[in-house]
């Protein structure tokens, strides 16, 4: 075993380039060609390699620091063998620019432009410029279209390798009158990239096709970096070879494998806000990017394209889209204590990807309100003592269902469901009610829950409570609702945001009533103050109408007389 410093190679016009990302850390076993850093330039960034296998023993750079040829990035614990090779940096291999077969056929992309040059009425073709061991590497942006005016250094296209992007700027100011190449192209030195008229600073083409050879203008040729190192030299890209001067226009700033990880995400870099040095899009920008598109805060210019006109197609509930979410995390847990795996129960399994599918799709928003039921109490109270050997317990929650159902006739859009563009108004009413069981939340349905009594509410609730919990509830228990109460007022909490059961349209969550001092307008009086807490489906419903369902509810379990009304 011995120690070696891995330096930064010869990497071209990369010279006092800034650290952007440091890929390893003290412990790490990396293999030779992996990646160490990130460096990064006006216009092109780059992953430097380690030359060697080994283990890192030491940092030597930090994010910001500036690094060129021969700075020492880690200190790399090798095999004694592989020590042995020598680790310093492979001398510069920049080669000049092939000098121009002809003075007027064609300018390289990266050629700056000639002071003097005149301007030409012809047609000029943009080419890469030889910028080193550049082959067949893809397009990944095209920064500019027909018709735009572009100055000379301006960037035309980004194009990427596996370890470096960069950007390709012009050679010369002019209209683009023709693109030649486009998203996906692999292309290489020599290649034209789009054609310019009225350019100045560059040259008339004429005979482009007879001269592939010439790349850079004869009054400023170019060198070629190339980034040939020692084991260290990536299969990447040089530097462009030009001052860069100008500054990108709407570009996406990123490192290669920030752009990978976008691409597998299927996240359009161009509209993520980068939070790096120089607005540098990170990954966890990406990984922000995508939370939001998840969460329904942002939507990408894609899906906004795609999504219906406001008012129309509000049934979107079916299509699903693509949500281009992130992989989710995979954790070694064992690694931090002991653990036990268990799979979930069946139950859980469907309602998992039930609840899902809901919380994503429906833009849902929740009210919380209180109602005074001191006198509904009372009376529930007094109606078991006088039921007590009826064996049937009248519970809060079979108020509630009859007072949903008085709310859900007075606001029918809440007993709706919808279809398309269409809703669907259902002129029946049943009632859902989650039910805790050992194997996870179920929902049995209180059926024409309008035509019963609250008694025979409370005992259909208790029978299908007791057939939830032993696991014997069938298909026809649980299906037809056309709203869900969710009550945790047996356990406890304040309020909650219920999940909306689709295709219901809105859930009433009601948890634990308690006493509070409510002002009479006189004095404080103690009374029992139920929470509610009203999930609705804002493409149905709005708030207004949220409001005064649940004020509405509110008078109702304050005065249960208004149910006859
Ligand atoms: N405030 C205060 N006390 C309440 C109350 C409320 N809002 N609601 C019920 N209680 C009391 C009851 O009066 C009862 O007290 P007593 O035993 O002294 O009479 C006790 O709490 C237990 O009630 P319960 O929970 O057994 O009965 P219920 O009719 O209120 O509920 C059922 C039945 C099946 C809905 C309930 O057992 C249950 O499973 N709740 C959980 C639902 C759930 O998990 N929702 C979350 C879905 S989102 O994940």
């Amino acid at each position: 075993m011995a120690l070696l410093d891995i330096q930064v190679p010869d990497i071209g016009d990369f010279d006092s380039v800034a650290v952007i990302e440091v890929m390893v850390k003290v412990g790490d076993t990396v293999k030779a060609e992996q990646s160490l850093i990130t460096v990064e330039s006006d216009k092109a960034s780059m992953e430097i390699p380690s030359s060697h296998a080994g283990v890192v023993k030491e940092i030597k750079v930090k994010l910001g620091d500036k690094v060129s040829e021969g700075s020492v990035i880690v200190a790399l614990e090798v095999a004694g063998e592989a020590a042995s090779a020598a680790p310093a940096p492979a001398p510069a291999v920049a080669a000049p620019a092939p000098a121009p077969t002809s003075p007027v056929a064609s300018v390289a992309a990266a050629a700056p432009a000639a002071p003097a040059a005149p301007a030409v009425s012809g047609p000029v073709e943009v080419r890469v410029p030889d910028i080193g061991d550049f082959k067949d590497v893809a397009v990944i942006e095209v920064l500019v279209k027909v018709g735009d005016t572009v100055k000379a250094e301006q960037s035309l296209i980004t194009v990427e390798s596996d370890k470096a992007s960069m950007e390709i700027p012009s050679a010369a100011a002019g209209v683009v009158k023709e693109l030649r190449v486009k998203l996906g192209d692999k292309v290489n030195i020599g290649d034209v990239v789009l054609v310019l008229e009225g350019a100045v600073g560059a040259v008339a083409v004429a005979a482009v096709a007879s001269a592939p050879a010439a790349l850079a203008t004869p009054s400023a040729p170019v060198s070629a970096p190339a980034l040939a190192s020692s084991a260290a030299a990536p299969a990447a890209l040089a530097v462009p070879a030009h001052n860069p001067t100008a500054l990108a226009v709407g570009v996406a700033h990123a490192s290669p494998s920030v752009r990978k990880f976008a691409r597998e995400l299927g996240v359009p870099l161009s509209e993520v806000k980068g939070s790096g040095p120089k607005g540098r899009i990170t990954q966890t920008d990406v990984q922000r990017f995508t939370a939001s598109v998840m969460a329904g805060a942002v939507q990408t210019l894609a899906q906004a394209a795609k999504a219906p006109a406001a008012g129309a197609g509000a049934g979107g509930i079916t299509g699903g889209g693509e949500l281009n979410l992130l992989p989710w995390p995979k954790v070694d847990f064992a690694k931090f204590g002991p653990i036990e795996r268990k799979e979930m129960s069946r139950i859980k399994k469907i309602s998992g990807a039930n609840l899902t599918r809901n919380a994503i799709v429906i833009p849902a928003v929740t009210n919380h309100d209180d109602a005074d039921i001191t006198e509904l109490e009372a009376f529930r109270v007094l109606t078991n003592k006088e039921n007590e050997k009826s064996g049937v317990k009248v519970t809060m929650l079979a108020f509630l269902i009859k007072a949903c159902v008085a709310a859900l006739k007075k606001f029918p859009e809440f007993n709706s469901s919808l279809d398309g563009d269409a809703l669907i108004y259902k002129q029946y009413y049943h009632i859902g009610f989650a039910a805790d069981t050992p194997n996870g939340l179920v929902v049995p349905v209180i059926k024409d829950a309008d035509k019963k009594g609250v008694l025979q509410i409370s005992q259909e609730m208790g029978e299908l409570a007791k057939k939830a919990r032993d696991g014997k509830l069938g298909p026809a228990d649980m299906s037809g609702a056309s709203f869900t109460i969710s009550s945790l007022g047996g356990i406890g909490g304040r309020y909650f945001t219920p999940i909306i059961n689709a295709p219901e349209v809105a859930i009433l969550g009601v948890c634990k009533s308690q006493i509070e001092p409510k002002w009479d307008g006189k004095a404080f009086q103690p009374r029992l103050m139920l929470p509610l807490s009203l999930t609705w489906d804002h493409r149905v419903i709005d708030g207004a109408a949220a409001a005064r369902f649940n004020a509405f509810l509110g008078q109702i379990l304050a005065d249960f007389r208004r149910v006859l009304l």
